[in-house]
């Protein structure tokens, strides 16, 4: 089934999220508040109590007892996924075989071989519907960051620095999911800011933090099929604030993301600023802008943002890198030929 409405002269998309947790309820609330042109119809969540509470809060019309009756129901024109990472590729491939047009939080799923599920079904139907929301490609300084590198002002890229930390990490977070789960982000913006597809991970867990399974920090090095050099911190216990950097070298000169603190408090002989306390802050421009995007693609049926092989690519990355921790030494990104829905 196609999305029944013409969205050139219905000009409102009825929007169904699965998962009402910390992101869903967020872009729940972006979604009724910020983003014209979008109405919000039903909410899922395995927690009942907890997606009617989002649905007061949000003006939401519905609450869906399945998620398959939510993907089903003909007055809902677009998903959006926002529950556990291991439930997203069933979730994905039910919406695609009702032909509707969805946005999955990141990762698209924990593994490359699910992603590639995504990807073959993507790819039968010959039309992207999947975006997947690394929403890193939206925020400003990031956009500003490709912008600049590609008016090759400064020269070529040759290396860049990733440093990502979060305050705490949940105890259902397991040590793989700093990778799957938090370092997905770097590999994507990386990707995104070089326009290069990354060939080789060498991750270490510092041999002081052993003992240390959850929310230990991880380092990893990579390296760009073009020969750039990337580094990445994530840190998931760092305990002072949320914290994401990252600094690109040229030949000519670097490009750095400032914090984009609003106050600096100056008191008792102190200059201070604060972090905030997760990632919501920090990106809430990103979402804002990737929930419009969103919104006007399936208007204009342009897809935007992140596709499902860039889920995918960034998934194999994260495969090769839990390669490279158990096996302590580098190990290849292996990727699959790219269909030519993608290029
Ligand atoms: C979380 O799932 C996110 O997507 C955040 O952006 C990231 O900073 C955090 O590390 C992830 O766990």
């Amino acid at each position: 089934m196609l999305v029944q409405r013409n969205h050139e002269t219905d000009m409102t998309i009825r929007i169904g999220i699965i998962g009402t947790g910390v992101m869903g309820a967020d872009h729940a609330n972006t979604l009724a508040r910020n983003v014209p042109g979008a109405v919000l119809e039903c909410l899922y969540d395995a927690d009942q109590a907890r997606a009617r509470s989002v649905a007061d809060a949000t003006g939401a019309k519905n609450v869906a007892t399945s998620p398959t009756d939510l993907i089903k129901n003909s007055s809902i024109d677009a998903i959006l996924i926002a529950s556990p990472d291991q439930t997203h590729k069933d979730l994905v491939l039910e919406c695609l075989a009702v032909k509707k047009p969805l946005l999955c939080e990141k990762p698209l799923a924990p593994s490359a071989a699910e992603c590639l599920e995504v990807i073959g079904a993507e790819t039968k139907l010959g039309r992207r519907l999947v975006q997947v929301g690394y929403m890193r490609r939206f925020d400003p300084p990031y956009v500003e960051m490709r912008e600049a590198l590609r008016s090759r002002q400064l020269g070529k890229a040759l290396m860049l620095h990733c440093v990502h930390r979060n305050v705490s990490a949940p105890s259902w977070f397991d040590e793989k999911m700093a990778v799957t789960n938090s370092a997905v982000h770097e590999f994507d913006i990386a990707r995104f800011l070089l326009d290069d597809d990354l060939a080789r991970v060498d991750a270490h867990v510092p041999a002081a933090a052993s003992g240390t399974s959850v929310g230990a920090p991880v380092f990893l090095v990579l390296h760009s099929v073009r020969g750039i050099t990337v580094t990445i911190e994530v840190f998931n216990n760092a305990g002072y604030g949320y914290e994401v950097n990252g600094e690109l070298v040229c030949e000519k000169g670097s490009l750095s993301l400032r914090q984009p603190a609003h106050l600096e408090t100056r008191a008792a002989l102190a200059q201070t600023i604060t972090y905030p306390a997760d990632w919501r802050p920090r990106f809430e421009t990103a979402y804002r802008l990737q929930l419009r995007a969103w919104v006007e693609s399936i208007k204009t049926q342009k897809p935007e943002g992140a596709s499902a092989w860039d889920g995918y690519a960034a998934s194999a990355i994260a495969e090769a890198g839990l390669r490279s921790l158990a096996q302590k030494g580098g190990a290849a990104i292996a990727m699959e030929r790219k269909p030519g829905l993608y290029s």
